[in-house]
Formats: structure tokens, sequence, C-alpha cells
């Protein structure tokens, strides 16, 4: 078994793997497709007694997941909202939530058009200002949800400090973090002083663009205990299959992100010379207003970067040819897509136009193809969309 002193591809091969689990000693751990698990008696199994509640192919998982993220108990459901919803299903009618302003559609979405609903009220906020934060917090407000960084913007906050000012005022807010730009390997928001980090597993964790899933990692036992209650209770868990293969892609994310960081920032800095880019966004650029945030916070930065055109920006896109124009992010192959009328389109147009999410915002996720080739691309598309 690794312990969480060993480095983080030693954890990520074999965290949660000791073939010695298995009576048949797999190196690699099956994919146990059973849905039930037989009883010894009646109630008396062990630890496998029906499929939604426990699987062993999820176990290794949910093992290896939280000894990468320094944490102690891991929960993985069949979606990064998925995940997302069920941490917010901590909460009762009546609590609010404050949010950072900058987030991803989809989340801000479910907050707006599902958890109103329930009578959760969500105050978005710039979060990049703590000040901000804390301003939004009611006596009812139990959560804050940040994203760092943000989607599509690449804004961060700083985890740490807005945790310790939140905790200041009430030391029961639950703190949820959404890792999913950076992962495990670049940023441990658990160390810097937030209860649950969430993921979006269908991008940098598995990446390879094949499975989509999410996860929820905390350290403490009764947030712990109420997850995996709402896990089974509200049964919205991954396939065992989906499981394994994120295991599997786990074993090179290391490998993976060092790699995106690098064609990452190499992308950003020959965007930032060219003549037809107003404006490019990535943590660590020193242009970035907050690189020195980045620096003490994160090792790295993912293949994300975000960039104001000139040109005309449909044409840039539909100019591409390594780069796909399709939603989602974090796989091998480069993606490029247009927020203001794909990812975040759901966000009310009010609110894109104040955080700048313009008809010009074009976000990339940069792959894993050969730096050149992908310069290339990008410098051809700028041509043609003069
Ligand atoms: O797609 P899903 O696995 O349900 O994850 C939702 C989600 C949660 N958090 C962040 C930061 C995300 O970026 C996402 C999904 N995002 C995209 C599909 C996208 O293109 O931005």
């Amino acid at each position: 078994m690794a312990s969480n002193s060993e480095g983080f591809s030693t954890r990520a091969i074999h965290a949660g793997q000791d073939p010695l689990q298995w009576t048949h000693c797999s190196v690699i751990p099956p994919i146990v497709m059973s849905t039930t698990f037989r009883q010894d008696a009646p109630a008396e199994h062990r630890g496998f007694e029906y499929g939604r509640s426990g699987n062993p192919t999820r176990k290794v998982l949910e093992t290896c997941l939280s000894a990468l993220e320094d944490g102690k108990h891991g929960f993985v459901f069949s979606s990064g909202l998925g995940a997302s919803t069920v941490i917010t299903c901590l909460l009762d009618s009546e609590d609010h939530i404050v949010s950072g302003d900058d987030i991803y559609g989809g989340t801000n979405r479910y907050f707006q058009k599902c958890l109103s609903k329930q009578n959760i009220a969500v105050t978005f906020v710039d979060a990049t200002d703590i000040k901000n934060i804390l301003n939004g917090i009611n006596p009812n407000t139990k959560m804050v949800w940040l994203e760092s960084p943000t989607n599509p913007l690449l804004k961060l906050v700083d985890i740490k400090e807005a945790t310790e000012a939140i905790k200041k005022i009430n030391s029961s807010i639950i703190v949820v973090v959404d890792n999913t730009f950076l992962t495990s390997y670049f940023q441990l928001p658990l160390n810097l002083g937030a209860d649950i980090v969430v993921y979006s597993l269908t991008k940098y964790m598995n990446g390879h663009s094949d499975i989509i899933m999410g996860a929820a990692i905390t350290n403490n036992d009764d947030l712990a205990a109420k997850i995996g209650f709402l896990q089974n209770a509200m049964g919205i868990v991954p396939s065992p299959f989906d499981c394994a293969m994120v295991n599997r892609s786990l074993k090179t994310l290391e490998l993976r992100m060092q790699q995106h960081m690098k064609n990452g920032l190499a992308i950003a800095k020959f965007l930032e010379k060219h003549a037809l880019v107003e404006k490019v966004m990535h943590p660590y650029l020193p242009s970035h207003p907050q690189y020195k945030l980045a620096l003490k916070q994160s090792s790295g930065h993912s293949g994300m970067v975000s960039f104001y055109l000139k040109g005309d920006s449909q044409k840039f896109l539909k100019s591409l040819k390594l780069f796909t124009l399709a939603e989602s992010l974090g796989g091998y192959e480069s993606l490029a897509e247009l927020p203001s009328i794909m990812t975040h389109a759901s966000v009310p147009e009010e609110a894109r136009e104040k955080l700048g999410i313009t008809n010009q915002l074009i976000r990339l996720s940069v792959g894993l193809e050969s730096e050149k080739d992908l310069i290339d691309d990008l410098d051809q598309a700028l041509k043609a969309c003069q």
C-alpha cells in the first residue's frame, strides 16, 4: 500500500491497488460487474452487499483518489454535476450558498434552476476579492462554493486566506473547492483549509475524453458519513467499468499534467505576442494579475488558456485543424470553444456581460500533441480570421 509520504505517481500507481486484496492476486484491479454480493448470514457481509452502496472496483478508485488528494475519504459519482448535486444536498431548505461568479456554466445553471426549487438561494460574488465573499455571507449561509482557477476566465481565489476568513465568521460554513482545472497534481485544496474538494473526473483526472464521472474528497469524518449516505441514498453512482477506466488513467496523471502545463504555457506565450490577440489569461504568465498567488497555492497549471481575439471568432474556430471545436476539456486532444454560446450559454446574459464572457472570448484546452504543430494550427487560424 502507498502511504501519503510517497511521491505522487507512486500513490497514483499503488494506493488502493494491492493485489493481495483479491483471492486471485490480480495485479490490475478486476472490473467487478456483479450488482449484488453473497451474504454469510442475513445482513452479514464481507464489505459489499449491493452495487449501489459499494463496489470493489469503485472502492479501488476512491482509495486512490483520496491518497492523491491527501484526503481521508473519497466518493465517486456518475458525473461532476452529480458530485455537486450530492454535496449541495448536505444543505437544508432555506440554507444559503455564496458562490464565485465565474464558474462552469452547468454548475451555475444547477444553482439557479434546480437548487432554487429546493429553496436554497445562491449569491454570486467576485471571489477574487475575499471581502466580496465575506459580504455575501448571511446568518443562513452554510456553504461557500469556489472554483480556482475559474472556468472560463482563469481567475484565482486565495483558498487559504478565503477559508480562514470564512471560518472566522462561522466555522460551520462548508468550503467547497472545485479543483477540476488543476487536479491534485497541481493543487491540494484540503491542505489549504477547504472542507470538500469536488471534481469533474471527466476532465484531466480521466484525461482521455471517454468517461463522464465526478468525485468528492474530504478529511472530515462527519461530512464523509453524510456524503457516503447520500451517494447510496440518491444513487448517482458510476459503473464499475467507468471506475476502472479512471483508475487506469490516474497512473499517468503526473506525466500528462506536466505536458499539459508545458504545451499550455508555450501557447499562452505565443498568443500573448500575437497582433490579433487582445489579452491572454493563464495564471503562470507574469502578466496574470494573480501570478504571485498562482505560484503560492499551486505547483503548476493545466492546459487551459483563455484569450480575447481581435478577429472574427467564428472564422477563427472554424479554421482550426488540429484543435477540435468542442465543449469539455482536459483530454489528450486539443479543444477550442466559444464559452458565450457553448459551455456558458446558460449563464444569464447580463452576468456574462459583466464577467466578460463575450463573443470574442476563446477557451482552449491544450492537449498533448507536439507543441509546434499546435502553434502552427493557431497561427494559420489567426491569419484566416482577420
Ligand atoms: O460534465 P461533468 O462531469 O458533469 O462536470 C461538470 C463540471 C464541473 N466543474 C467544472 C469546473 C467543469 O468544468 C465541469 C464541466 N465542464 C465542461 C463540460 C466544460 O466544457 O467546461
